[in-house]
């Protein structure tokens, strides 16, 4: 049985990614391979209750970080790894890339700290390509205020904050340029969704 490939999608909130699940799911089945949507946090029934806890409870940045990587660590064990032997594709929407950017780039964390969670919850496994939809937070806090939802403790924090995590994201995209691939998320969703395919068919040729 062939491994199935770990894709995953990335980006400040509202820069898009989710709204391309379904696309992309269809691209990969359109090549004949199973694939399956997953997201952190909440990927698990365990996940779900540590999602409710993080993203509505104010704390320390070491302890969102730990809690995303017990969410992670369930996830990967119960989940991913699983479908991934079994020759399925995985589309993830988040994975570590997101601790990165929001802990480290958001909050100040020491990536060392996350290099070593990383290590513990899921060694040996890293995406094979990871779409970073990239936008201007402003942009992408217009789109947010559009979707009239109640924002949750994460979303309240302010521009500023959604700048430093999009420098992070940049800078992760620099330093793992051959997995990560940029997609320029302004535009409207046709648009983003060429461009899309097009990195698609590039990264997975
Ligand atoms: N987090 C973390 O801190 N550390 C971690 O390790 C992990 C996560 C894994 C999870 O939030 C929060 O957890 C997240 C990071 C943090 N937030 N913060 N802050 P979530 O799961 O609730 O949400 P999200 O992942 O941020 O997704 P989102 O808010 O839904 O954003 P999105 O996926 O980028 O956007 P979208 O849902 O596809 O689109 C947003 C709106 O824009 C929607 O109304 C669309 O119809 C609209 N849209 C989309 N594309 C377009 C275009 N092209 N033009 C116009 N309008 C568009």
């Amino acid at each position: 049985m062939t491994r199935g490939k770990f894709i995953t999608l990335e980006g400040i909130d509202g820069a898009g990614k989710s709204s391309h699940l379904d696309f992309l799911q269809a691209l990969v089945r359109r090549r004949g391979h199973e694939a399956r949507v997953m997201r952190e946090p909440g990927g698990t029934p365990f996940g779900a209750m540590l999602r409710d806890v993080v993203l509505h409870h104010p704390t320390s940045a070491l302890a969102e970080a730990l809690v995303m990587f017990a969410d992670r660590a369930a996830h990967v064990e119960a989940e991913i790894e699983p479908a991934l032997a079994s020759g399925a594709w995985v589309i993830c929407d988040r994975f570590s890339d997101s601790t990165y950017a929001y802990q480290c780039g958001g909050r100040g964390l020491d990536r060392d700290v996350v290099e070593q969670l990383e290590r513990l919850a899921h060694p040996g496994l890293q995406p094979d390509v990871t779409f970073l939809f990239d936008i201007d937070p402003a942009t992408a806090n217009e789109r947010q205020q559009r979707r009239n939802v109640q924002a949750d403790g994460f979303e309240r924090r302010g521009l500023e904050y959604f700048v430093r995590v999009r420098n992070a994201y940049l800078e992760r995209a620099r330093e793992h340029a051959s997995r990560i691939r940029l997609i320029d998320a302004s535009g409207d969703l046709e648009t983003v969704r060429a461009r899309l395919e097009r990195q698609f068919d590039q990264a997975l040729a």
